[in-house]
């Protein structure tokens, strides 16, 4: 049986409490995008008004930013040689080997310029992402709004089926990045080799980021009922 929303979202909760152990004070921090980054970025927000922790952070979507500001947490611009002690950061599917999908909330490519200038990245996640096999999550890619029709064609090429998202609010008109692009979900059902996957539309011209994120994540804190594992690749 599936569990519940109400069990996803109490999963979501210990995952992220969990992950907050991780933390120390002095460190530079990373903040992932999702309901269970988010979740963390409030119990963080709540340790650092309370003098627990003191942190710099930096957000890979403008929510998870205000989500920040709101908690207290001081923030810092992108700027060169910056680096992220720890990024925490949320899932749409990871398999054991710890490859992921990602971009399901749109903010796959900030996602991925945090996730590679970290020196620890951290998956925090529910239950129902834990997968044995990649695919059956669309696959997120940012595309250029020039390139769209070229992207679709190629992608289409690889058999994955793509669909253009539209926007939650005004769903007649699409979906845009926090960088003003354009998100396509491409549905392969099974992604075989992600690796192989991954190389090919990062050769196609016009996707800025694609969803798999793979060889990044040092480890993942996945909660399944009341308990929380610790998964490493
Ligand atoms: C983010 O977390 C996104 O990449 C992804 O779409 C989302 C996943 O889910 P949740 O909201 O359940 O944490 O990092």
């Amino acid at each position: 049986m599936n569990p519940s929303s109400e069990q996803l979202a109490r999963e979501k909760q210990l995952a992220a409490a969990a992950a907050l152990r991780w933390v120390r004070s002095g460190m530079v921090l990373g903040l992932g995008s999702g309901s269970t980054a988010a979740c963390f970025i409030t119990l963080l927000g709540e340790a650092v008004r309370a003098g627990q922790l003191k942190v710099q952070a930096t957000a890979t979507s403008l929510a998870s930013e205000a989500l920040a500001r709101e908690g207290g947490i001081p923030l810092l611009e992108p700027r060169r040689g910056l680096r992220f002690d720890l990024t925490v950061d949320g899932a749409d599917e990871l398999d054991p080997h710890l490859r992921l999908v990602k971009g399901g909330g749109g903010a796959l490519l900030r996602e991925k310029v945090l996730a590679t200038a970290s020196d620890y990245w951290l998956i925090v996640a529910d239950s129902s992402k834990a997968v044995a096999q990649l695919g059956r999550f669309p696959l997120p890619l940012e595309v250029v709004p020039f390139a769209l029709p070229w992207v679709l064609d190629a992608v289409a090429a690889l058999g994955g089926a793509p669909v253009l998202r539209m926007d939650k609010a005004t769903p007649t008109h699409p979906a845009h990045s926090d960088q003003g692009n354009l998100l396509v979900d491409c549905h392969f059902n099974v992604i075989a080799d992600p690796e192989k996957l991954a190389a090919q539309l990062q050769n196609i011209p016009g996707i800025v980021e694609q969803g798999l994120f793979l060889g990044l994540a040092r480890a993942a804190v996945v909660a399944r009922g009341a308990e929380v594992q610790v998964l490493r690749p």
